[in-house]
C-alpha cells in the first residue's frame, strides 16, 4: 500500500471522499439531521480504477448472457410444464406442482395467488412470445384454453388475479392480434378470441368485490360465490387502486365501459382519502369506511403499483386526470419521503433514499425499506426523473451486491435485513432494464449479469429456481413464484436482447405491474384525447421530461438548475451513470469494494 507522509492512501481517500460528500458535519442537507439514516454516511477510498470495468460490456458477453437468461427461463418453464402443469406453481425442490392450500384456507400467502387456473402458464405466455418461441406460445395458449376454468370455489385476492391472470390473458390475446405480427405467427389454429373470453369471465367473477358504498373493492372474492361473508374488509392501497390498466384494456377491447368504471371509481375513492396537508396516502384502509388502518406511507409493498398505474394509465389511455394525479402524488413523494443530498449527481450529503413516513406529517415512521420499492426507479425513468432513478437504483444495487439478492426488508439503521427472504422478485432487474433503455449505459448490463449469476449460483435447483429463505445463509424454500417467469426472466432477457422488437419499438408498448406487455395505440385511448391527437410515447415522455421536467431540473430545495446540469448527465453517458465519487459513497456504505 502506498504511503503518503505516514498516512496510507486509504486514509486520505476516505478523508477526501468524506470531506467532499459532507459527512463530517456542517453540511447543508435537504432534511433535518435527525431524519437522516446513519447507514448512509459516505466514507471510503476513492480509486478511479475501481469502477473501470463498468465502462464497457463486450458484445460477445452480451450474447452469452442473453443465452443464459433464455436458458434460465426455459429451465423454470420446462420444469413447470413437466412437473406441475396444470397446477398453479412449481415446487422446484421436490419437483412437483402446487395448487391452493385447501387444508388451511387462512394460508393467504398461497391462497391469495393460487386459484387452480394454471397460474404459472398464464403468467408466462407473453414471455414465450417475446422470446420468439411462437410454436411453444401456440401450444401454451391452446393448453390454457383447454384447461383453465374459473368456475371453482377458490377464494383469491382480486389484485393478484387481476395482475397475474387477467393481465396474462389480455397480453397474450393482444400479441396474437397485433398487426403487423412482431414475433412470428403467434395465432393458434382456429383461435377466435378465447383468451379474451376467459379474461371477461374472470373479470365478471371479480366484479362482486366492488359492491361497496365507497367504491373500494373488497380484497378477496370467491370465484364461484362472490365476496365471502366473513372476509376481511381492509385492503392495501395497491390492491384497491391498481386495476385500471387491465380493467381499462378489457373495457376497450369489449367496448363495455363497466370494468374500467369500477376500477376508476376505486382510484378516485382512494384519492379522496389522501392527507390534506401532505397529499400522501396510507397503506391499508377499510373498504367500507375509507378509514386508514395505518398511517404508514411508503413506495414499496402495498402502495407501489398504485403510483405506477396512475402514470401508466395515462401513457396507455391518455386520460389527463391520471397524469395530474400522478404529478401531484410524485411531488408529495419527493417532498416527504426523500432524504439525502438535494441532487443525485451533484453537491454534498448523504446518498438519497426514500424512507417510509407518517402520511400526516412526513416524519420517518420506521427504519426499513423493502424489496418492492426497487421498482420505483423504473417508474422514475418513465416519468423522466432519470437522475433520481439512477441514484435510487444505485442504493438497491448496493444492497443486492451485499447479499447476492434483495432481502424483503432491509433495516437501514441496523445495516441488516429485517425480513430475510427473497422470492425471486423482479423489481430490481425491472429498474435495471428501464435504466438501460433510457441511458444505454453498459453499467446496467454489468448489473444485470450480476443478477443472473447470483440467481444461478444461489437459487437454481434440480427442477427450477427456488425462493431464498434467508439471504444471509442462502437457505431455500420450495417455491417458484409465477412472476419469476413473467417478470424476472423477461426483464433479464430484454435487457440483453438489443434487437428484440419490444426494444426496437419500445415506445409502442407498456409493461403492466406484472411485466405483461400491452401495446399502445390510439384505438385504446380516450376518445377525447385520442383519435388524430399525436401523443407522447412512453420513451418520448421521459426524453422530453429529461429536458423539461421541473423534477430533473430542480434541486430538492426548489432551485432550478442551469441547463449545464442536464448536460452533465449527457456527458456521463459513456462513463458511469453517476459520478464515481457517489457510487463509491453508496458502495462503501454497504462494505462493497468492487
Ligand atoms: C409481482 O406480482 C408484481 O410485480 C407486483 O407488482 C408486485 N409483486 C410481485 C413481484 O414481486
Amino acid at each position: 500500500m502506498k504511503r503518503s507522509g505516514g498516512r496510507s492512501s486509504v486514509f486520505w481517500g476516505k478523508w477526501l471522499l468524506s470531506w467532499a460528500l459532507g459527512c463530517f458535519g456542517g453540511v447543508q442537507m435537504q432534511s433535518s439531521p435527525t431524519k437522516l439514516p446513519a447507514f448512509l454516511k459516505g466514507y471510503g477510498l476513492f480509486d478511479p480504477a475501481r469502477f473501470r470495468h463498468f465502462h464497457h460490456f463486450p458484445e460477445w458477453l452480451r450474447h452469452e448472457t442473453l443465452n443464459e437468461a433464455r436458458a434460465m427461463f426455459h429451465t423454470g418453464y420446462d420444469c413447470y410444464m413437466k412437473c406441475a402443469f396444470p397446477l398453479d406453481e412449481l415446487d422446484p425442490i421436490r419437483c412437483a406442482g402446487r395448487g391452493p392450500d385447501r387444508e388451511n384456507p387462512s394460508n393467504i400467502n398461497i391462497n391469495d395467488v393460487l386459484g387452480d387456473y394454471a397460474l404459472t402458464l398464464v403468467d408466462a405466455l407473453d414471455t414465450l412470445a417475446i422470446m420468439g418461441n411462437a410454436s411453444e406460445f401456440q401450444r401454451a395458449v391452446q393448453a390454457v384454453i383447454d384447461s383453465v376454468d374459473f368456475d371453482r370455489s377458490n377464494t383469491i385476492q382480486v389484485f393478484e388475479a387481476n395482475i397475474r391472470v387477467l393481465g396474462g390473458l389480455l397480453s397474450a390475446h393482444l400479441l396474437i392480434e397485433h398487426d403487423p405480427p412482431l414475433f412470428g405467427s403467434l395465432r393458434p389454429a382456429g383461435y377466435s378470441g378465447e383468451l379474451l373470453s376467459l379474461a371477461q369471465d374472470l373479470a365478471n367473477r371479480l366484479l362482486p368485490a366492488f359492491n361497496t358504498s365507497s367504491g373500494l373493492p373488497h380484497p378477496r372474492v370467491n370465484l364461484r360465490h362472490g365476496v365471502p361473508p366473513d372476509g376481511y374488509t381492509e385492503s392495501c392501497t395497491a390492491g384497491a387502486g391498481s386495476l385500471v390498466i387491465e380493467f381499462g384494456m378489457l373495457s376497450r377491447l369489449l367496448a363495455d365501459p363497466v370494468y374500467e368504471l369500477y376500477a376508476r371509481k376505486a382510484v378516485h375513492a382512494l384519492w379522496r382519502q389522501r392527507d390534506a396537508d401532505t397529499g400522501l396516502l396510507g397503506y391499508v384502509l377499510d373498504v367500507h369506511t375509507g378509514r386508514w388502518a395505518t398511517k404508514l406511507s411508503g413506495l414499496g409493498a402495498g402502495m407501489d403499483s398504485f403510483f405506477e398505474y396512475l402514470l401508466k394509465a395515462y401513457i396507455l389511455f391518455q386520460e389527463p386526470t391520471d397524469i395530474a394525479m400522478f404529478q401531484e402524488i410524485y411531488d408529495s413523494i419527493k417532498s416527504h419521503h426523500r432524504r439525502g443530498r438535494n441532487q443525485c449527481n451533484n453537491g454534498v450529503g448523504y446518498h438519497p433514499m426514500y424512507v417510509n413516513v407518517d402520511m400526516r406529517n412526513g416524519d420517518t415512521i420506521n427504519d426499513w425499506i423493502d424489496s418492492l420499492q426497487a421498482a420505483f426507479p423504473g417508474l422514475q425513468v418513465l416519468h423522466g426523473d432519470i437522475q433520481e432513478a439512477i441514484c435510487h437504483h444505485a442504493l438497491y444495487y448496493s444492497i443486492w451486491k451485499r447479499y447476492g439478492c434483495l432481502p424483503e426488508r432491509y433495516n437501514w439503521k441496523l445495516g441488516a435485513p429485517d425480513v430475510k427472504f427473497y422470492p425471486l422478485r423482479p423489481e430490481f432487474v425491472e429498474s435495471t432494464y428501464l435504466l438501460y433503455q433510457a441511458t444505454k449505459n453498459p453499467f446496467y448490463l454489468h448489473v444485470g449479469r450480476e443478477v443472473l449469476l447470483s440467481l444461478n449460483n444461489h437459487t437454481r435447483t434440480n427442477c427450477g429456481y427456488a425462493t431464498v429463505h434467508d439471504v444471509l445463509d442462502k437457505s431455500l424454500e420450495d417455491r417458484q413464484e409465477s412472476f419469476f417467469l413473467s417478470e424476472t426472466c423477461k426483464y433479464l432477457i430484454l435487457l440483453f436482447d438489443e434487437d428484440n422488437p419490444i426494444n426496437k419499438f419500445g415506445e409502442r408498448f407498456i409493461f403492466t405491474t406484472e411485466g405483461h406487455v400491452f401495446p399502445l395505440g390510439t384505438k385504446y385511448q380516450n376518445e377525447k384525447t385520442g383519435g388524430d391527437h399525436v401523443i407522447p410515447t412512453a420513451l418520448e415522455m421521459f426524453t422530453n421530461s429529461s429536458r423539461k421536467s421541473s423534477h430533473i431540473n430542480s434541486g430538492g430545495d426548489g432551485t432550478i438548475l442551469s441547463s449545464c446540469d442536464n448536460k452533465g448527465f449527457l456527458e456521463l453517458e459513456h462513463g458511469l451513470p453517476l459520478h464515481e465519487i457517489y457510487l463509491a459513497q453508496v458502495f462503501d456504505t454497504f462494505g462493497i469494494y468492487s
